[in-house]
């Protein structure tokens, strides 16, 4: 049955051009592995893994059969004081998946409140220590942490934070965000230019002390912003001036985790390692929304003090540790394990940075940049019109070339799937070309 128009009006759609969307809808009924079943019956081959999120491809049969057996066997159960056991398992797998010395981890239902979840904890850290002044906290331009209150907050995406300038949480600064075309346009993987800027931590510490500093807060590789991976140096540089100053780093690791660079976590890849990580997306694969964030073990432990019936952190979500969240996060974590994902990945960088890079010379192109499997092309806006160019190009490669490619404003991107094959990613990237050689 087509929608009726009623329907079609009914749904407020999230980062969504609404009116736009609604003249011709871009609608969707099924997807198997690497493919999408759009309502008109075609094939569209998704070269963004959902949306960031389900990079073992849709619907694998072995997180579909986890998911149907827990959802007959234990559908929900009271998070706060009891818990799901297979939400205890999932915690224990997931300090065995990160980096040694993250050993507990904090559940939540997606991206956006792991980001909060993570601040919460670093100030509420700090407390616990007798350290109540630190709480300062410093996000950087361009930086997405979800859309909730402390997420926008340290968040550096203009559009998300105008509206609610106002009310935005105190006590935030800003480091600057690494791209400048000048000095990095067309760069491979981590560009030469740009540690420096990492220094800015040390102004921020000079100006407020930093004793005053609880947290630093940023993504490996800024993504939703448009693929920035980090200058060479630039997170090292980073840590050591946290170290300095006693101040936590969070890695907002919410599309970076689960082999998205390759690795389990970034912080592998890059050899630096946070104190706090937020995880969601790639966790469950995407099937049921579910977040973690994990923690260093001198974190927990801190706040495991005190009179032992009292609750430690005032803080949790009636989904934390869903049960059938939490079967959809073994099943994924098997697979990863299991399937040699991550050396697929690695094996898929370097023909996708190829693909992508190969598009250099179509018309409008200003910048390409690719880390891991994120990759993004960015146009030049169409004159007056900004956000034209990267909406057509989104539709004209649904609708001529059967592909979903994601645009943000004039920024394409791309997430191709752990397991794509190279020639699948080669054909949609020509696709893309082609519709780039016909847009004005
Ligand atoms: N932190 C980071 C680093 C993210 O990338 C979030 C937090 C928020 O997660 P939730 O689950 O609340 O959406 C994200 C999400 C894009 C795009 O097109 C990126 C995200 C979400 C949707 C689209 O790049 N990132
Ligand atoms: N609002 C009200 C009125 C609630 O009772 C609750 C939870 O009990 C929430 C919001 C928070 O919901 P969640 O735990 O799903 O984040």
């Amino acid at each position: 049955m087509p929608l009726t128009q009623q329907q079609i009006d009914a749904y407020w759609m999230p980062f969504t051009a609404n009116r736009d969307f609604k003249k011709q809808p871009r609608l969707v009924v099924g997807a198997e592995g690497h493919y999408y079943t759009s309502a008109d019956g075609r094939r569209i081959y998704d070269c963004f893994s959902g949306l960031w999120c389900s990079g073992l491809g849709h619907c694998h049969p072995k997180i579909v059969a986890a998911v149907q057996r827990q959802v007959a066997t234990l559908d929900y159960c009271m998070a706060f004081q009891m818990g799901g056991e297979n939400s205890f398992q999932l915690a224990g797998q997931l300090a065995e998946f990160a980096p040694p010395g993250f050993n507990h981890c904090f559940f939540t239902g997606s991206g956006s409140e792991s980001a909060d979840t993570a601040l919460k904890i670093a100030l509420a850290y700090h407390r616990a220590q007798g350290n109540a002044q630190r709480n300062r906290l410093v996000g950087r331009e361009r930086g997405y942490h979800g859309v909730n209150f402390g997420g926008i907050s340290v968040g550096g995406i203009g559009p998300n934070r105008k509206v609610f300038n106002a009310n935005l949480i105190n006590n935030v600064d800003h480091l600057p965000h690494t791209l400048d075309l000048q000095h990095n346009a067309f760069s491979k993987g981590q560009p030469a230019w740009g540690a420096h800027l990492a220094d800015e931590l040390e102004r921020l510490a000079a100006l407020h002390d930093g004793g005053n500093i609880a947290a630093v807060i940023v993504e490996p590789v800024a993504g939703s912003t448009g693929i920035l991976p980090p200058p060479v140096a630039y997170l090292q540089r980073l840590r050591e001036i946290c170290d300095r100053h006693g101040i936590l780093l969070i890695f907002d690791e919410v599309i970076t985790a689960f082999g998205r660079v390759g690795e389990n976590f970034a912080a592998q890849r890059f050899g630096v390692m946070p104190d706090i990580i937020t995880t969601a997306k790639g966790l469950t694969n995407g099937v049921i929304p579910m977040g973690a964030v994990l923690v260093r073990d001198g974190i927990y432990d801190a706040f495991m003090r005190g009179p032992e019936q009292l609750i430690e952190l005032f803080h949790g979500y009636t989904y934390s540790g869903h049960p059938v969240a939490a079967a959809a996060g073994l099943a994924t974590l098997d697979i990863y394990r299991q399937e040699g994902v991550m050396e697929q990945a690695r094996a898929l960088e370097a023909p996708f940075e190829q693909a992508l890079h190969s598009l250099a010379d179509c018309p409008h192109v200003i910048d390409i940049r690719n880390i891991g499997l994120m990759g993004a092309i960015e146009l030049a806006p169409r004159e007056g019109a900004p956000g034209a160019r990267g909406l057509e190009a989104h539709k004209r490669c649904f609708w001529e070339e059967d592909i979903a490619v994601r645009n943000g404003m004039d920024i394409l991107q791309f997430s191709p799937f752990l397991n794509a094959g190279a020639e699948d990613l080669a054909r949609a990237l020509e696709a893309v070309g082609r519709v780039l050689k016909t847009i004005h």
